[in-house]
């Protein structure tokens, strides 16, 4: 599929090409996207009939993430994360637990003694085990699959320090895949993380993967989020951590795509802790409309990176946006506060973008020529 696919989609109108289906029908894999609380909770409403017609997974944006569920140690709240499984359900969707282990978003007390010095490791792992149990037990047999550890390693391959690192030691991602297991045999069990285009990143993760493997230890996938800009990283660079992935005998999953459509102003990285100042130079586009030939840009690159994702369609289980809506996107905060991004394939104005239309595409003539094939 070159330019001319790209160029076609690129002009049409979905009305013209496109029937009553939805994006997840033209996929090999599963299509999934991260969505807040105030589409699920306030269902139905424009944006919650989108993802109902367009796509067949979901990942809570930040409902399930430990500091939403166990603020207080054994105060669980369950009222939000319950109505995001339900609206899963009710619309047959795979319902992705999104995280169990990480060191953002997760309440201090866990790391802590009474009087406030460190926990030890027998303390950790306890709270660790509690914390899964509780969580996964819920909503077992209900959800798909887990983000089990999210972002432990850094880009040269080795785990970075946090304080589950450094209060339990370096099992403590074996010990959390362990204790999600026992608490729900069938889910599905997930390492996630950013940057996994990275050379060293892919080395580190993989090695695990062999381990994990090598001892009997179970997961399913790693997921690349693939938080992306319009130069970078490479596809081929993806593409390597796929086949890597592929060939220790894991699934890949794309788990937070975007593509930012802004001139970045820091190197490459989804770690929420760095920040950059505002500058209007950072920040072009501020009446939410992008300029026609970065529109195509935009679009060319999602293209490029699902043409790749649908060769790999064996190894890819499920891709996943990290967002609906450009409005929603987080990268409106970062890692510059208060800018105009447009990384998502639905505009503010809830209208299908051209990058949607020329991926949508691109998956139809990928099934039909399949079929043609007998494939
Ligand atoms: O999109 C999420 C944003 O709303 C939160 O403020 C942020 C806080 O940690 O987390 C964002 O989601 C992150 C995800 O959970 C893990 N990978 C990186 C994502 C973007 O920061």
């Amino acid at each position: 599929m070159g330019k001319l696919a790209f160029a076609a989609a690129a002009v049409l109108s979905v009305g013209a090409i496109f029937g009553a289906d939805g994006i997840k029908d033209a996929m090999p894999f599963k299509f999934g996207v991260a969505i807040p609380a105030r589409i699920f909770m306030r269902a139905p409403n424009d944006s919650s009939r989108l993802v109902e017609r367009h796509f067949n997974s979901i990942t809570p944006e930040n409902e399930m993430k430990p500091a939403s569920l166990q603020p207080k140690e054994g105060e669980f709240r369950w009222d939000v994360s319950d109505r995001f499984v339900a609206f899963g359900e009710k619309n047959k969707m795979k319902i992705i637990g999104h995280c169990l282990v990480w060191h953002n978003q997760t309440p201090h007390w866990f790391f802590v003694n009474a009087d406030g010095s460190k926990a030890d490791r027998e303390t950790l792992i306890a709270r660790m085990r509690a914390h899964i149990h509780a969580v996964v037990g819920r909503y077992k047999g209900r959800i798909h699959g887990w983000d089990v550890v999210n972002e432990a390693f850094d880009d040269g391959g080795r785990l970075h320090p946090s304080p589950w690192r450094d209060g339990i030691g370096e099992d403590f991602i074996e010990l959390a895949f362990r204790f999600a297991h026992e608490a729900d045999p069938d889910a599905e069990l997930y390492y996630n993380d950013f940057n996994m285009f990275t050379a060293g990143k892919r080395r580190g993760v993989v090695e695990m993967v062999r381990k994990f493997k090598e001892k009997g230890v179970r997961i399913d996938a790693v997921g690349l989020q693939s938080h992306a800009g319009l130069k970078g990283p490479k596809v081929e660079e993806y593409e390597a951590t796929i086949e890597a992935l592929a060939s220790v005998g894991v699934k890949a999953m794309i788990t937070e795509l975007d593509v930012s459509a802004l001139p970045s102003a820091w190197g490459l990285t989804a770690e929420i802790t760095s920040r950059h100042d505002y500058d209007e130079k950072y920040n072009p586009w501020k009446d939410g409309v992008l300029p026609k030939d970065i529109e195509k840009e935009h679009a060319r690159r999602y293209f490029d990176l699902f043409k790749m994702y649908l060769r790999h369609a064996d190894v890819i289980d499920r891709v996943t946006l990290w967002g609906l809506t450009d409005g929603d996107s987080w990268l409106n905060d970062f890692p510059v506060r208060g800018r105009t991004d447009y990384p998502l394939f639905f505009g503010r104005d809830g209208q299908m973008k051209l990058c949607a239309k020329a991926v949508w595409r691109l998956a139809q003539q990928t099934a039909e020529k399949k079929s043609k094939n007998g494939k």
